[in-house]
């Protein structure tokens, strides 16, 4: 298969579908024969950056560190998907610097707040409201949605299907896949 590697950033509030989203758009890629890797917290924040919290230095190194291993994955012709929060907008503008311009695809995945705390699928929004995690996006450290992402998704709006759907004619449309 004959392709040019690039990386799909996933970037919204906890609970917003990242993960969910950058999993089934992987299984569609895979059916086309396109060989992908994924990054996510279960892979990342348990190892290569098990050393950084959430304080917003400890953030921009996480998002340092995954966009260099994302450039390698890229060189390493692998078509790569980055699932973080990411929530300062200048760190990812540093992540599309570091990779080819048409290598990055910000994609935002966008939830609004509250849809979000209603899933809550480990709890985290509930103890961020107790006090008991300080610092939690969203609650009280910010967000800074993507002003010009490539792709926008509303997963409170949308289904999974649609919003895997919007990704891959996007991909179609730029000749990408
Ligand atoms: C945000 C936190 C926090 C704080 C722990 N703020 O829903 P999750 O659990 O699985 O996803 C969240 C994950 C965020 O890690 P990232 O590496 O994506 O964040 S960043 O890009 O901002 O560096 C959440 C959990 O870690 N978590 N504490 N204070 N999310």
């Amino acid at each position: 298969n004959n392709h040019q590697s690039f990386v799909l950033w996933f970037t919204g509030l906890s609970g917003a579908g990242k993960s969910t989203l950058s999993v089934a758009v992987e299984q569609e890629l895979y059916k086309r024969g396109i060989r992908t890797y994924r990054l996510d917290g279960d892979n990342i924040r348990h190892g290569l950056n098990k050393n950084l919290g959430f304080s917003p230095e400890d953030r921009k190194e996480n998002i340092r560190r995954i966009g260099e291993v994302s450039k390698l994955m890229v060189e390493a012709g692998v078509v790569t998907l980055s699932a973080f929060i990411s929530p300062y907008r200048e760190d990812r503008n540093m992540v599309r610097e570091l990779v080819e311009d048409n290598e990055f695809i910000e994609i935002y995945v966008k939830c609004g707040l509250d849809v979000c705390e209603q899933r809550d699928p480990k709890g985290l929004y509930k103890k961020a409201r107790a006090g008991e995690i300080k610092g939690f996006t969203g609650i009280d450290a910010p967000y800074e949605a993507p002003e010009n992402p490539d792709i926008i998704v509303e997963t409170d709006q949308q289904s999974l299907e649609e919003c895997v759907e919007n990704v891959l004619l996007y991909l179609e449309e730029k000749q990408l896949i």
